[in-house]
């Protein structure tokens, strides 16, 4: 790792204005860890968000940036990584962006493989909104919009990305923060697409999924004999209940990515001019047309 890059490097003067406590807090510094520990300068990085209190990172971070809209920070990621294949992106967001109104892209930015990480702040609810059900929470959850309890089967974002072709698969927990530094650490250093799913409390709106109920039921795979290049293996890990979770990359594999290897020797986008190839006046005749 080039010693010049520090933690320091990647603190924006902005201040995070998430709830004291917010499992967020750690994720942020999850990142930053996790990025001075690949040695990447922040010059290099760029971080793309949807929207929800989790979408809100890119803001708290010295890097390249972009606060996109609700569910669409995969294809804004995938623009980006396209037209600079050198930058590392980073997609960070809320399980109700990403599994929820961005669940489409999800799947087909794994499918391509594409070159990213995305890290889920997975709280369970929809934090911004104060605490309506989101996709992964679970049957039963009583909120305000499900007073009876949520009718719906929740879905597993892990065991649904191993099945959608992402290469890197774990889980995290912003109460050991340092296990999670350590594996976005890995994420990132991975070549093809990485989802973190990170159990993010949200503490102001979800009562259930706490602190404690996470500590009472999460274990990690690194204490345990877990091949994570073993397919049998990662999806039984992935598809262990809520009531013993496991913790660490649970599948890694290895084929072309999107962005390196199956556009190679492609001019677009790498080397994209900015051009359309029309005159001015193909282009106005052009505009006149589909008027
Ligand atoms: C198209 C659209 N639909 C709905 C909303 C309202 N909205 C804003 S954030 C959000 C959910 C955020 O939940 P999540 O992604 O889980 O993030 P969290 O706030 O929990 O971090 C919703 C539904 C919106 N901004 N745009
Ligand atoms: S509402 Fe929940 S998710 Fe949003 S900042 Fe507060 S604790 Fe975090």
């Amino acid at each position: 790792m080039p010693a010049s890059i520090t933690e320091a490097q990647f603190r924006s003067e902005t201040k995070p204005d998430w709830c004291p406590s917010c499992g967020d807090f750690a994720v942020l510094s999850g990142l930053i860890k996790g990025l001075t520990q690949t040695g990447i300068a922040p010059k290099d990085v760029a971080v793309v968000s949807g929207i929800g209190c989790s979408s809100n990172l890119p803001g708290f971070i010295r890097t390249y940036g972009f606060h996109s809209l609700h569910g669409r920070s995969i294809p804004v990621a995938t623009g980006v990584k396209l037209a600079n294949p050198n930058l590392h992106v980073v997609v960070t967001g809320g399980d109700g962006d990403g599994y929820g109104i961005g669940i489409g892209h999800f799947i087909h930015a794994m499918r391509r493989n594409l070159n990213i990480t995305y890290i889920v702040m997975n709280n369970e609810v929809y934090g911004l909104t104060t605490g309506q059900i989101s996709p992964t929470s679970e049957k039963g959850h009583v909120t305000k919009t499900t007073p009876q309890g949520s009718l719906e089967e929740p879905i597993n974002p892990v065991v649904l990305a191993i099945a959608a072709g992402a290469t890197f698969v774990a889980r995290a927990f912003s109460g050991d923060p340092n296990h999670m530094a350590k594996i976005i650490g890995q994420g990132i250093s991975h070549k093809g697409f990485s989802l973190i799913d990170v159990f993010s409390p949200c503490v102001t709106f979800n009562k259930l999924n706490t602190y404690d109920y996470f500590r009472k039921r999460v274990f990690k795979l690194e204490d345990e004999s877990h091949d994570p290049a073993n397919f049998n293996s990662a999806m039984e890990k992935a598809s262990m209940g809520n009531e013993k979770i496991p913790l660490g990359v649970l599948w890694k594999t290895e084929r072309p990515t999107l962005d390196a290897e199956k556009l190679k020797g492609s001019t677009f986008p790498a080397e994209w001019n900015g051009s359309s190839g029309l005159t001015d006046q193909q282009f106005e005749s052009l505009l006149a047309e589909l008027k």
